[in-house]
C-alpha cells in the first residue's frame, strides 16, 4: 500500500497504513459511565463519552483498510494480585478496585465495567490487551505483538489523555513507534489537562510525537 500523509502537528506525518495501528486506550464503561473507577476516583465520567462517536468513526475506515486494530483494558486478576497496593489504597476514597459496584467489581477482568463500550467493541481479530498500569507496555506483551507485526506508526485514541494515553505515547515513543494522538478521540475530565497533554506531545518539534483529530486522520487514511 501506498505511503499516506496525514495533517497533523508539528507537521505532516507520513506513514504506511500496512504499518500502522489504531491503537484504543481503555475505552472501558469503568471510566467512561458512572459507577466504575473513574467516578470512584472523584470524576464526572460524562466528560469522556464524547470520544466515543469520533473513535468510531475512526475505527470503521480502519477496518475497512484491513488495519491492525488493538485495544487496551487496564484492570487487574480477580484475587487483584497483580495490583500494587499503593494503587489500591491511593485518592483515600471510600470505593477502591475490586469492590463491588453497579458493572461488577471495579476495574476487575471479566467483570462487565472492565469491558470495552459496546460502540467500540472489538470485532474477531482485533487484540485486545490487558494491563495492569497506566501505560500499554508496562507489563504486557504489546511490544512483541507490534514487533511480530512489523508495526511503526501508532494511531491513538481513548482515555484518558493526560493519564493512559500519554503514559503509552511516552512509552511508545521511547521504543522507536511514531504516534499520533487524535485531540477529538482522547478525553479527559479535566479540560485544562486535556489542552496540556496534547500540548506536551506535540512541543519541541514533536517530542513524543504529534497531533490530529479524526477528520485529517480520515481524510489521509481514505485519500488514494
Ligand atoms: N484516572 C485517570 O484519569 N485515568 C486512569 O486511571 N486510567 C486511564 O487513563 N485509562
Amino acid at each position: 500500500m501506498a505511503r499516506k500523509s496525514m495533517a497533523a502537528e508539528p507537521y505532516e506525518l507520513e506513514f504506511d497504513p500496512t504499518t500502522t495501528a489504531l491503537l484504543t486506550i481503555d475505552m472501558q464503561r469503568d471510566f467512561v459511565m458512572p459507577g466504575g473507577f473513574g467516578e470512584a476516583l472523584g470524576n464526572d465520567v460524562r466528560q469522556l463519552q464524547v470520544t466515543i462517536a469520533p473513535t468510531q468513526r475512526v475505527l470503521e475506515v480502519a477496518r475497512k483498510l484491513g488495519m491492525t486494530i488493538i485495544h487496551t483494558r487496564e484492570g487487574h486478576r480477580p484475587d487483584l494480585s497483580d495490583c500494587p497496593p499503593t494503587k489500591l489504597v491511593r485518592g483515600k476514597g471510600k470505593t477502591h478496585i475490586g469492590d463491588p459496584g453497579p458493572m461488577g467489581r471495579i476495574l476487575v477482568r471479566s467483570e462487565i465495567g472492565h469491558d470495552i463500550v459496546p460502540e467500540l467493541y472489538p470485532k474477531p481479530g482485533e487484540v485486545v490487551v490487558d494491563k495492569p498500569g497506566k501505560g500499554a507496555f508496562f507489563a504486557t506483551d504489546l511490544e512483541l505483538i507490534l514487533r511480530d507485526r512489523g508495526i511503526k506508526t501508532l494511531i491513538v485514541c481513548g482515555v484518558t489523555t493526560e493519564v493512559c494515553v500519554s503514559t503509552t505515547v511516552r512509552e511508545a515513543n521511547d521504543r522507536g513507534y511514531e504516534c499520533v494522538v487524535l485531540s477529538d478521540c482522547v478525553g479527559s475530565y479535566f479540560p485544562e489537562f486535556q489542552e496540556a497533554a496534547l500540548a506536551m506531545i506535540k512541543a519541541q518539534g514533536g517530542i513524543f510525537g504529534w497531533v490530529s483529530d479524526s477528520k485529517r486522520a480520515m481524510a489521509a487514511l481514505s485519500a488514494g
